[in-house]
């Protein structure tokens, strides 16, 4: 085996390039074979392998800073950089992350794992380098892929990086792919036609007429330059890079590592920003993988690497939220016309691919474009939609602003359906959606709901669609949803209560519901009787929930998000406030929550309950307050 040789990059230098093959296939097998066994990015790496070799070739990491956008697709770079041994803990609790960390690896520098920031870095990094010329030795290079490429901050970053001329190699990863097919024509009217049979013909005939006429002075030269810039307009993406001030050179094969390192040697040297443009195949080399039409297994659960997985990678899971959400959508939208909905390039995996199969045209994929989707969806509202913003916690949070002025100021009824709300658990602290209802509830005439049950979200659905006055949104997690009978569900703006005690309220905030619930059990066997109430809206909150909870001594509210400034700190803030005046005793609300802090990769469950908000810890800390 090559691969148990290579400890760090250097031990790529004397390998042939049929060693290097050889190679790349035995990274391919320990790839698969360790994503089979406790899930994570496949597709994507399996696409990069060659790629991340050539780097670690031409390049000197990490004397020279490798970038990867999203950093998703970074497992070929931690095999190449000694973590091989640590892929047995590959996303799980205490072991090697899914993304680059700069707590594993000097030849880490960026663990962000949001799309599109990398260009940013790298001119940040080219900036300090004219700053620090003690550090201008460093080469710059920036991996980013065409889905990334369709986020604005790539464009922001591209933009500078141009304008200033600052040095720098960008690799623009061209699988053609984000999750879905990406959304976007820049790379591929380039690549698809710059390989195609006709093209390359005609490039062969239009170089041949070239040779073989006569020289006439200078008329020919200027009609040769002539017929080639014509020929790059029609063919090529230079004029968008170029015009930036950005050299593009491509479209090189991402899978013959000979040509991409004599593609990169050539950029290395170029003095100023460089792109080199690259076409991987998304799964290659695995067939279970090329062959899943839906998303090449960009992402995967565990799974048997003989057969590969079961499911295509956006089918939706079975009882959870997002199945819930998937079914409700397409109730509404069967009886309203006017309604759409708006992904950022996840239609999968947000729950949209039954809905845009059933209404072909009225799913909106704008790539991984967040602001964008989020203002595109004020537009259409004001234009007459009813847009359906399906977006994850964590990524919502970077259309903060849009939601605010572009949705919130203009009164627009916008409905966001926040998937992956609460600890997401793999993926690690930049994946958790811990500010959702923070934010958003500071959002004036936002009305926000968290359903506790599967049967509860559709309800919701329907509400949020029934305000035409400013924007809603529904938040539920990726944890399996609770099934609920009839008679358990809720409706319009009410809060429910679940449970009548009289010597404590408990508020559980959507799925912590259950947890509010197992922790009244607990006490009941103590003999301490519980009221358990279920906001379900938890802007604005209903105000029976309000007054019934300032009659108890002690409140103690649960919520999967950050403690500070969210639901539980806000109903405290409401009992002062109602009660302000009314001369009674006040009670003492504990607010549970996530502390202000970036927490590492964990299954969900177990964070929860580090962080005593499962039923055991909230018993216990209800037991500690309570007074004797
Ligand atoms: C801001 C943001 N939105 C959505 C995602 C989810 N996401 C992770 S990877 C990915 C696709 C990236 O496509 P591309 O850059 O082409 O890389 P590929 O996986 O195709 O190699 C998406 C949408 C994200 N990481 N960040």
């Amino acid at each position: 085996m090559l691969l148990e040789k290579i400890s760090s990059p250097a031990d790529l230098a004397g390998l042939s390039y049929a060693q290097l093959d050889q190679l790349s296939r035995e990274i391919r097998d320990f790839i698969i074979e360790s994503v089979s066994r406790v899930g994570g990015h496949l597709g994507s790496n399996l696409g990069v392998v060659e790629l991340t070799i050539a780097l670690h070739r031409v390049f000197d990491s990490p004397t020279d800073i490798l970038l990867w956008d999203t950093g998703h697709l970074a497992y070929v770079h931690k095999v190449l950089t000694g973590r091989r041994d640590q892929f047995v803990g590959l996303r799980q609790e205490n072991g090697l992350s899914g993304y680059p960390s700069r707590a594993e690896s000097e030849h880490d520098w960026v663990e962000n794992s949001h799309a599109s920031t990398i260009l940013s870095y790298a001119h940040g990094f080219a900036t300090a380098q004219e700053h620090l010329p003690e550090t201008a030795h460093r080469r710059i290079v920036a991996v980013i892929g065409d889905g990334s490429m369709t986020g604005g901050m790539a464009y922001e970053g591209i933009n500078n990086l141009g304008h200033s001329g600052k040095r720098a190699v960008i690799i623009l990863n061209d699988n053609g792919r984000s999750y879905a097919p990406t959304v976007s024509r820049l790379t591929e009217s380039v690549a698809r036609l710059r390989l195609h049979p006709a093209y390359l013909k005609q490039r062969t005939r239009l170089e041949r007429v070239v040779r073989d006429v006569p020289m006439v002075g200078g008329h020919l030269a200027w009609g040769m330059a002539g017929a080639r810039a014509g020929m790059r307009e029609m063919f090529e993406p230079p004029i968008f890079f170029e015009t930036l001030g950005v050299r593009y050179t491509g479209p090189f094969d991402g899978h013959d590592i000979e040509g991409l390192e004599r593609a990169l040697k050539n950029a290395s040297e170029y003095d100023g920003p460089i792109v080199v443009h690259v076409l991987t195949k998304k799964g290659y080399g695995y067939p279970p993988a090329e062959e899943d039409e839906e998303q090449r297994l960009h992402d995967s659960g565990t799974f048997d690497v003989a057969t590969g997985p079961t499911l295509g990678g956006g089918t939706t899971r079975q009882g959870s939220y997002t199945e819930a959400f998937s079914e409700a959508l397409m109730k509404e939208a069967e009886l309203r016309p006017e309604v759409v909905a708006i992904t950022a390039a996840m239609p999968g995996s947000t729950g949209l691919l039954p809905f845009s199969q059933r209404f072909p045209g009225r799913m909106i994929d704008v790539g991984i474009a967040e602001q964008h989707a989020v203002t595109a969806a004020a537009g259409m509202a004001m234009g007459g939609l009813r847009p359906v913003v399906a977006i994850y916690s964590t990524f919502l949070t970077r259309a903060f602003d849009q939601a605010n002025l572009d949705v919130g100021l203009h009164d627009q009824p916008v409905v966001f359906c926040i998937d992956r709300a609460g600890f997401t658990g793999d993926n690690g602290a930049s994946h958790h959606g811990v500010l959702d209802m923070v934010l958003l509830t500071k959002i004036p005439n936002m009305t926000m709901f968290a359903p506790s049950s599967y049967q509860e979200l559709g309800v919701m659905l329907h509400d949020a669609l029934e305000i035409t006055t400013g924007p809603t949104a529904i938040r539920w997690p990726n944890t399996p949803a609770r099934m609920v009978l009839e008679d358990e569900v809720g409706h319009g703006l009410h809060a429910r209560k679940v449970r009548s005690g009289t010597a404590v309220c408990l508020v559980g905030v959507g799925k912590m519901l259950a947890a509010a619930e197992a922790a009244a059990d607990l006490l009941a066997a103590d003999g301490i009787d519980a009221t358990v109430w279920d906001p379900r809206v938890v802007k604005p909150l209903d105000p029976d929930l309000l007054d019934d909870a300032a009659t108890f001594p002690l409140v103690v509210t649960i919520e999967d998000g950050y403690a500070d400034g969210g639901i539980g700190s806000q109903l405290a803030a409401q009992i002062v406030e109602r009660s302000a005046g009314a001369g009674r005793a006040l009670p003492v609300v504990r607010v549970l929550g996530v502390p202000t802090r970036y927490i590492p990769q964990a299954k969900p469950d177990a964070i929860l309950a580090h962080l005593g908000l499962d039923g055991p810890g909230i018993a216990a800390e209800v037991r500690r307050l309570l007074p004797d």
